[in-house]
């Protein structure tokens, strides 16, 4: 069976084997070709620069999209037709197990960590993020953490316990092998990434506004990020003690999950879900962040009903908290505990109508201009509000009974994760990309990508609520002729190819954007509100010459409507001192990659790699607390410099 020593024996892995090396050996052939590695190292893999990590982050979740997507092509093209032979029972296990988990912790939240850095210190007047270092820190632990999951295709077995790796399954006794430590370490790893950006963002956010920001003066997408904050650092921890507890069920034998010696695979589920519900919420808070900042730049207004989106996000934050069961309605609580989760969950309805109303009240009367954030904007309208009701509907309890475990509930749980997620990092994406890049990213190839995503989404899944209707369940890999699944799931494929082209396009539209795309000198390309737009693209490495002051909502849009002098945003000649900066490090890669030994050890049980990386780990640690050169100041001669040449210094 393959999981130990399968890199030879099955032409599939082989494949990729073989793929994965000529890749590898072509980047390092090419930044040798063009002298590279000291560029690389120097401006890149030691930034401790927000902006830079954000890219980084971007780059990983747009490469994790694509190994997500061909997981799901590989899905999709298996269930075309009945009866298969594309992919085995054991390969398709595996490959919607590896797909669930990578979309949701190596591509969405990278995606959503992006925006948050690439943005917020901009958005908030601040130099940098409360903790540079630990930023650095974060991002390496999810990028190894993404790489260790990754190499499970190849070395050893894939995890093939669902996203969920619920045990008994996911136990020693029906998971032997390393496919599931896979899971639990690279999931450990990057959790403890993302649980220190949560508590980094959040401080940021608290204590590093501009002069005069008040809370109520921050942007929504700023708010967005400190509601996702404080859902993380609640909900992490019960993510971490899950995934150490089956672990050492797995590893030393003990039974916290077996039902020997009083242990109950229900602990599991309960603490899985207390993280999984929130988590969708962690992914889609900072979308609806985006959202709002979209609609009201293209619409030019002032978002409609600002105080309410704030409470609503707020209530969505705590609420989301009381909805964790919805997941197990079947397991047999009991009527009461089922009801009290089924009213929560549908609560949850009423402050997203409500952010819905307002965002469609913003543009109502606006002079709306159709760029490509607006085109993702709207097309995720209609498509949350559909996933919307048919998560109401899955709420119902007793229809739950159901609707469990089938494909209706893959259709609706698809709907808001892309229509909701993957769409408002879409809109984010091409917002922010003149402020990332300083080129625009709005061609002919970016309306054929959204043609054909959005399209092939309804192809793909609309059928799936059908299938559900018609007993199809989950995770099942193949079926037989005459059931009546064989149309819809063959026009279901065809969509989920039509989405693949569109990725290609979207691919294709961001090359193009580098060699041919239109230039942004302005800083502030779509005539936007908030603070990043009043800075060049890319901005200069300390962000704001002089912090701004602060004295309401839109500064930026006061100061351009002749309303507040300039010097309240833009640099201020007579304001101008040495800027304190964070020095690059490359501590937090090499912390990284002995996480990563130690995460190669636990999974195979090598106590060796195991000792080197714990060892390298506190190495690390050691080293840096005796670190005192950590920082610089950036002469006013060279901020007068730099500024100068961008024709931004105001007397
Ligand atoms: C906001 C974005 C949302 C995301 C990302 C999301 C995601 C998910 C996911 C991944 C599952 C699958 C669990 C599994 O693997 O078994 C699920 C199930 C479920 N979702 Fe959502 N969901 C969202 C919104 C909603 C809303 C608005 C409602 C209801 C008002 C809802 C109600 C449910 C229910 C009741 C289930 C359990 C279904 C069952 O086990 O049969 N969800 N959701
Ligand atoms: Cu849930």
């Amino acid at each position: 069976m393959p999981h130990y020593g399968v890199f030879i024996t099955d032409p599939m892995v082989l494949g990729s084997d073989v793929m994965i090396v000529l890749a590898s050996v072509g980047i390092v052939a090419a930044l040798t070709f063009f002298r590279r590695w000291g560029w690389l190292w120097r401006e890149w893999l030691t930034t401790v620069d927000h902006k830079k990590i954000g890219i980084m982050y971007l780059i990983a979740a747009v490469l994790m999209l694509f190994r997500g997507g061909v997981d799901a092509e590989m899905m999709r093209t298996q269930l075309a037709l009945p009866n298969m032979n594309f992919l085995n029972a054991e390969h398709y296990d595996e490959v919607f197990t590896t797909h669930g988990t990578i979309m949701i912790l190596f591509m969405a939240m990278p995606f959503i960590f992006a925006l948050f850095n690439v943005v917020v210190p901009l958005q908030i007047g601040a130099r940098d993020v409360a903790f540079p270092y630990l930023n650095a820190i974060s991002f390496w632990l999810f990028f190894l953490a993404a790489m260790l999951l990754n190499i499970s295709f190849v070395i050893g077995g894939s995890p093939d316990a669902g996203w969920t790796s619920y045990p008994p399954l996911s136990g020693l006794q029906f998971s032997p092998g390393p496919g599931e430590n896979y899971y639990l370490l690279s999931l450990q790893i990057t959790g403890i990434g993302s649980m220190a950006t949560g508590i980094n963002f959040l401080i940021t956010i608290l204590k590093m506004r501009a002069p005069g920001m008040k809370l109520m003066d921050m942007p929504l997408f700023t708010w967005s990020v400190l509601a996702a904050c404080i859902l993380i650092i609640f909900a992490f921890p019960a993510l971490t003690i899950a995934l150490a507890l089956l672990l050492l069920d797995r590893v030393l034998g003990t039974d916290f999950f077996t039902m020997l010696h009083g242990g109950n695979p229900m602990m599991f589920i309960n603490l899985f879900w207390i993280w999984g519900h929130p988590e969708v919420y962690i992914v889609i808070l900072p979308a609806f962040g985006v959202f709002s900042e979209v609609i009201s730049t293209f619409s030019r207004k002032t978002i409609f009903g600002y105080k309410s989106m704030v409470f609503a996000l707020m209530a969505i934050s705590i609420v989301g908290f009381l909805t964790w069961v919805h997941h197990f309605f079947v397991m047999g609580a009991g009527a009461d505990v089922n009801t009290f989760f089924a009213i929560a969950t549908m609560i949850i309805a009423i402050p997203t109508g409500v952010k819905v109303f307002n965002w469609l009240f913003t543009m109502y009367r606006g002079r709306i201009r159709l760029t490509m954030p607006m085109w993702w904007t709207l097309a995720f309208i209609p498509c949350f509000a559909i996933g919307g009701a048919t998560g109401v509907m899955l709420a119902v309890a007793p229809a739950d009974y159901q609707y469990h475990n089938s494909y209706f509930l893959i259709a609706h749980f698809h709907q808001v994760l892309i229509g909701g997620t993957v769409f408002g990092m879409f809109a984010g994406m091409y917002y922010w990309w003149p402020k990332m890049f300083g080129v625009i990213l709005d061609s002919k190839w970016s309306k054929w990508a959204f043609w054909l995503f959005n399209i092939g989404f309804y192809v793909c899944f609309m059928p799936q609520y059908a299938l559900g209707f018609m007993g199809m369940t989950r995770r099942i890999y193949t079926y037989s002729a005459g059931l009546g699944w064989t149309a819809p799931n063959f026009i279901s494929t065809i969509g989920a190819y039509m989405m693949g082209v569109g990725f290609v396009f979207m691919v294709v539209d961001i090359v193009h954007s580098f060699v041919k795309g239109q230039r942004d000198l302005t800083g502030d390309p779509w005539d936007g509100r908030t603070l990043e737009w009043s800075l060049p693209s890319p901005a200069p490495h300390y962000n704001f010459a002089t912090l701004p002051k602060i004295t309401g909502r839109d500064v930026w849009w006061a100061v351009k409507q002749g309303e507040l002098p300039k010097t309240d945003v833009l640099p201020d000649e007579k304001r101008l001192r040495p800027i304190h900066m964070p020095k690059n490090s490359g501590m937090p890669v090499i912390m990284g990659v002995f996480f990563f030994i130690a995460g190669v050890g636990l999974v195979f049980g090598v106590l060796p790699l195991d000792i080197i990386g714990g060892l390298g780990v506190a190495f690390a640690m050691f080293k840096r607390s005796f670190d005192y050169n950590t920082d610089y100041f950036v002469p006013v001669d060279e901020v007068v410099h730099t500024e100068t040449a961008l024709g931004r210094l105001q007397a």
